[in-house]
């Protein structure tokens, strides 16, 4: 390995003696003042001029862009602009204070990005949205969607949403969301407001989500029907929304920031994509990072063409105010208007005060890189060219910074107040209920060492106040005094209202939920075919597509062939290519375009060809779409359905079953696991009437079995969490899903030939798992139970056993000790006799039973094989 400091090669501009900084320094200013007469745009992979657009902002309007031409309303939003980007810079220097001293746990913050986040809100319109990342703050703040007090309300973790209308205190400072739902968790005018999808902190996690933010709009300017709904008026205005997306120059190299790229060629969506490139991802520079070690550079061959569809690339310095006006308004132009994704290579960007409050970059720059980075600093140039051009006077801009810094900090200290007094006022309730109970107590003087840790902290913190209380009711648990119940009483209450700040909004808690979505029974008719269990999907698909113009499904075969198992057969024909969408192969891009699509009041069916493959959107679905709600406080929804197929098939990689690990991974979404064709339509018919976002693994091997056609299609559903008892016993309950549900079913006679009488219970969702209990009330009547499913041991089995056992308190109705069957450890081996070996087949079922009877009555059930 090669030192780091021997292999670095200089970053943007030279780093060397100071002479030649002081050189260029003056070149920049020279070239600075020539742009100023002559607008350029530093585009140099292409160089068409820039077409006028019309803009709301007046400083846009402004053609020559020279100083001569200013209005003194377009100087003083220019001035304006200085201001906001120095009220940033200071939000962050304090920001960095405050979490250094203790205040809060960690800051990471946008210094240096300030001035292309100002550019880019110019241009950012109402209706359009954000996939950005951590650094967004000053654009946050110029399309007034956080001010300096909400930003350090979050910085501090204060646990309300009106204080921190990004998390209510959940996310980590800096992580954005506007709220597009009302408190009743019901769509608002999302075109009359700016916004923001929630931020989440895995890098470049926020690509595959902007994907199909900006893909609505594209959808929206080509569905005719959706165009003329009252309905859909709030989602856009005939497509003309942009998805903005921003990334760090280092988490370009995240495989999912190329997915998302070629995606968005490949579909030609309104998308302008920012990175900021500031040399380093935390201490590895760009060398380690960036073939070229610019992504603008390897990314030319995505360079549209006067023959070929593509992405417009621009390049511009993050210091250039003018040229980064330019740029953003060509860019926002460009995907507006014709619907084509550009990328800004944000360049020279600099970070002041390294990456985060966890380290310092002095550890990892160079003495000449920190040099470059003080002389490039994009307010410090903005500073000079306000003064070079005449803008300002010196006397005006110190003023105006006085201001700017004055402003942060009175934002700050509103913070603060906010977050504390509320927390004093409960610390102070607290202690005069203990000084109540000292009043009372033989146990004073525990209690009052008690009561003087909780008071001691600074900063008192709800678990301080939590456990003092705790602790003192542990003390006191032997005396029944009237001081004591009342703190208990205020125990309750309270910690109560904790649990609502911390653990609401998993799911949706509206009327909207599908979880009140009832029973309604398929219906058959005398003359009801039986069919292929892929039919009655099919049907049932196009009467949804037909009940709901807002569906969309897409994915790896989906649209000209109709899924591989055509459950969509025919279905592009009648409905259209725009609803109907054969994608590339790419999982976690597919997901993308359903979450973003359904941010935008959409209802996308994102198809994952098999379960195996579920893992390459792992990521997405357990980071992004399953905490969406959570993350936003109730903020925000994406009520995708990501479609699927599993189980059972051969080989090692289309046998998968791993419910235990989407089980643990995708908790805020519900989890459907069908036995049958007409469940899963079911299903399907449930959730659309919801707005939770779900998964549904349809039977691999249902596809071709025969079921019958109900005549209620489209109407009948699935309530979520609610198992059904398919065949009534006495002796056993066998508890199982999908698949292996079938095979449980096909071995009951024989069971019930050898003289065991088994309830058959298909939980038909894994998440909820059985909300009304009834499992319990079958393992009452029978006493013993064995869960099946095929999974690794400890996976999907474990899992319901957990809930039946421990949840359902199944314990006290055991006669005999509860049992899982599972698949073997390894994935399931090719072939038939491979399937054999290693998935539970119908010997094992029979037996697994049997062996349970045998224990508790070997002489009505002689053991097999002993
Ligand atoms: C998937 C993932 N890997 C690693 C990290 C830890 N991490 C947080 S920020 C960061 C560097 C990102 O650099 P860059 O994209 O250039 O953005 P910058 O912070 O420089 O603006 C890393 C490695 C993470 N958050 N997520
Ligand atoms: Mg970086």
């Amino acid at each position: 390995m090669i030192p780091m400091d021997m292999k670095r090669k200089p970053h943007d501009l030279q780093p060397g003696p100071v002479i030649r900084i002081y050189r260029m320094q003056q070149a920049v200013k020279r070239w600075l003042s020539k742009l100023w007469d002559k607008a350029t745009v530093t585009n140099e992979l292409n160089k068409e001029s820039m077409a006028p657009t019309e803009t709301k902002k007046s400083i846009m309007q402004s053609n020559g862009f020279s100083t001569a031409d200013l209005t003194d309303a377009e100087k003083q939003e220019i001035l304006d602009d200085y201001k906001l980007a120095v009220v940033s810079r200071e939000t962050s220097y304090i920001g960095r204070k405050e979490t250094l001293t203790g205040k809060a746990k960690f800051g990471i913050f946008g210094d240096g990005k300030e001035l292309p986040q100002i550019a880019m809100a110019k241009y950012f319109e109402e209706g359009d949205f954000r996939s950005g990342y951590y650094r967004d703050q000053t654009f946050m703040m110029a399309i007034e969607q956080v001010t300096v007090q909400q930003f350090f309300a979050q910085l501090y973790a204060h646990a309300d949403v009106e204080a921190d209308p990004h998390s209510g205190g959940r996310q980590m400072n800096a992580h954005f969301s506007t709220r597009s739902l009302d408190d009743k968790g019901r769509w608002r005018d999302l075109t009359r407001m700016k916004n923001s999808s929630p931020d989440i902190s895995p890098t470049a996690g926020q690509m595959s989500r902007l994907l199909g933010l900006a893909q609505a709009s594209k959808v929206y300017r080509n569905h005719d029907t959706l165009l003329d709904m009252e309905k859909f008026q709030k989602f856009s205005r005939e497509g003309r929304e942009i998805g903005w997306g921003t990334i760090g120059d280092a988490s370009t190299s995240e495989g999912i920031f190329w997915e998302t790229i070629n995606a968005a060629g490949v579909l030609q969506v309104p998308m302008v994509l920012s990175v900021w490139d500031d040399g380093f991802g935390i201490s590895v520079p760009r060398e380690y990072q960036t073939t070229k070690e610019s992504i603008s550079k390897v990314l030319a061959g995505f360079q549209r063409t006067e023959e070929e569809d593509g992405f417009e690339i621009l390049k511009v310095k993050a210091w250039d105010y003018r040229g980064l006006l330019q740029t953003y308004k060509k860019a926002a132009r460009i995907a507006r208007e014709e619907h084509v994704p550009v990328l800004i290579h944000v360049q020279e960007v600099t970070q002041p005060q390294g990456h985060s409050t966890s380290g310092s970059h002095e550890r990892y720059k160079s003495d000449e890189r920190l040099q470059w980075e003080e002389e490039h600093c994009c307010i410090s140039k903005m500073r000079s060219w306000l003064l070079d051009k005449g803008i300002a006077t010196p006397e005006e801009l110190d003023q105006l910074e006085a201001d700017a810094k004055r402003e942060a900090e009175n934002g700050k200290e509103a913070a603060w107040e906010a977050y504390t007094s509320e927390l004093k006022e409960e610390r102070d309730m607290a202690s005069r209920l203990l000084d109540d109970l000292i009043a009372e107590s033989r146990h004073k003087g525990v209690l009052r060492q008690i009561q003087r840790q909780m008071k001691m902290p600074r900063l008192p913190l709800r678990k301080h106040i939590y456990s003092a209380v705790r602790e003192a009711c542990r003390t006191v648990r032997d005396e029944k005094l009237p001081a004591r119940k009342k703190l208990l009483d205020w125990l309750n209450e309270h910690y109560r209202a904790s649990r609502e700040r911390y653990d609401t909004h998993l799911y949706s808690e509206g009327e909207q939920s599908p979880l009140h979505v009832k029973e309604v029974e398929p219906k058959y008719a005398a003359t009801s075919k039986r069919v292929d269990g892929r039919i009655v999907l099919r049907d049932n698909f196009e009467k949804i597509f037909e009940q709901y113009p807002e569906t969309l499904v897409f994915g790896e075969d989906t649209g000209k062939l109709g899924d591989v198992n055509k459950g969509l057969e025919n279905m592009q024909k009648k409905f259209g290519e725009l609803r109907v969408q054969d994608t590339g192969i790419r999982e976690a891009t597919i997901l993308g375009q359903g979450i973003g699509m359904a941010l935008r009041g959409l209802r996308p069916i994102a198809e994952v060809q098999y379960l195996d493959y579920l893992l390459y959107c792992l990521q997405v679905l357990s980071d992004d779409l399953a905490t969406m709600r959570y993350r936003s406080a109730g903020g925000q929804k994406a009520p995708v359905i990501v479609r699927t197929r599993g189980h059972r098939l051969e080989g090692i990689w289309h046998t998968g079953s791993p419910m235990g690990l989407i089980l643990n991974a995708i908790r805020g979404m519900h989890l459907c696991v069908p036995r049958n064709l007409t469940e899963a339509a079911g299903m399907y018919n449930t959730l659309l009437q919801g707005d939770d976002p779900a998964l549904v693994i349809e039977p691999l091997n249902g596809y071709r079995l025969k079921e019958r056609l109900p005549t209620n299609l489209g109407e009948f559903s699935v309530p979520l969490g609610i198992p059904e008892v398919v065949v009534e016993g006495t002796d056993i309950t066998v508890v199982s899903y999908g698949s292996t549900f079938n095979l449980c079913a096909a071995v009951r006679p024989d069971l019930q030939e050898a003289g065991i009488s088994v309830e058959l219970i298909d939980v038909r969702t894994l998440l909820p798992f059985d909300r009304e209990h009834i499992i319990i009330e079958s393992l009452k009547k029978t006493n013993r139970i064995l869960f099946v499913d095929e999974d690794v041991p400890g996976g999907g089995t474990a899992f319901m056993m957990n809930k039946v056992i421990e949840e359902q308190d199944g314990y006290f109705y055991l006669d005999s000790e509860p049992q899982c069957l599972t698949s073997k450890e390894h994935r399931g081996a090719y072939g038939s006799d491979g399937d054999y070996f290693s998935k539970p087949n119908r010997d094992d079922i029979f037996e697994a039973v049997y062996a349970i009877m045998s224990e508790a009555n070997p002489g009505k059930y002689p053991p097999i094989y002993s």
